[in-house]
């Protein structure tokens, strides 16, 4: 009878990084290298466009709607508020969760508007702190030029410039950063090697909050 089998719990793992970094394909990849070595684990993002305060964020994101800097803020912030109940219970229960754009996002972006950095963290505290931070490191210039930017409101290069800059300001040792001008199979090599490793060691630590 092993307790720490029982205590097993599941890995947050996030991956930043500006827009067209590739996040959203490492995520897909990496659940599929996990579900393969038969892990419990699910693909999450943010902002998850489909509750009430997701379907305002969408809204603002395609420019239909307009809202002051600190409301759509506290929307992204509360959008993860509404799912950390259900991330600490799927975690708890075992399963890895793998998750598009989480808290740093939040407070890259709202920052590069001018916001305050701190008061930009403090709707942040008390959510679930990550196991790993992944961050897809690539120059504003470079990741402009993969496919052209969509109509969504980040997708300009002069504001990319600003949330690169934030992101390096938030960054700290525990990051683990990649260079994604490599390729997709490089960096999926190196993912899959930083999350085995941290799912691994999880069993160990118990969850704890920004
Ligand atoms: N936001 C978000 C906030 O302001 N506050 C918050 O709290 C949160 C959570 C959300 C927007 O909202 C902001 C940030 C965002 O601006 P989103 O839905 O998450 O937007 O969309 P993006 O993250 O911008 O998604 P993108 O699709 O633009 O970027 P990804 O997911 O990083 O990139 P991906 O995987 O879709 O790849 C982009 C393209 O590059 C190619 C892919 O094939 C694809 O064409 N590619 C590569 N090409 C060459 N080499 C590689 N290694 C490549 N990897 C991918
Ligand atoms: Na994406």
């Amino acid at each position: 009878y092993n307790s720490e089998h029982v205590a097993r719990r599941g890995a947050l793992i996030v991956l930043e990084g500006l827009d067209r970094c590739g996040k959203t394909t490492q995520c897909g990849r990496l659940v599929s290298f996990l579900e393969g070595r038969g892990l419990p684990v699910e693909a999450w993002r943010f902002p998850d466009r489909n509750t009430a305060i997701g379907k305002m964020i969408s809204s603002y994101l395609m420019n239909n709607t307009q809202l002051d800097d600190q409301t759509i803020h506290l929307l992204f912030s509360a959008n993860r508020w509404e799912k950390r109940l259900l991330m600490e219970n799927k975690l708890r229960n075992g399963t890895t969760l793998v998750v598009d754009r989480y808290s740093y996002s939040g407070v890259s972006f709202s920052a590069s508007k001018g916001l305050d950095v701190n008061w930009c963290k403090a709707p942040e505290k008390g959510l679930i702190a990550p196991d790993l931070v992944i961050y897809m490191d690539i120059s504003p210039e470079e990741a402009a030029k993969r496919g052209s930017y969509g109509i969504e409101r980040y997708e300009q290069l002069d504001f990319q410039k600003k949330v690169a800059h934030s992101y390096q300001i938030l960054r700290d040792a525990t990051w683990k950063v990649i260079d994604a001008s490599l390729s997709l199979e490089l960096i999926e090599n190196l993912i899959q090697e930083l999350a085995l490793e941290t799912i691994e060691s999880c069993p160990k630590m118990p969850l704890s909050s920004l």
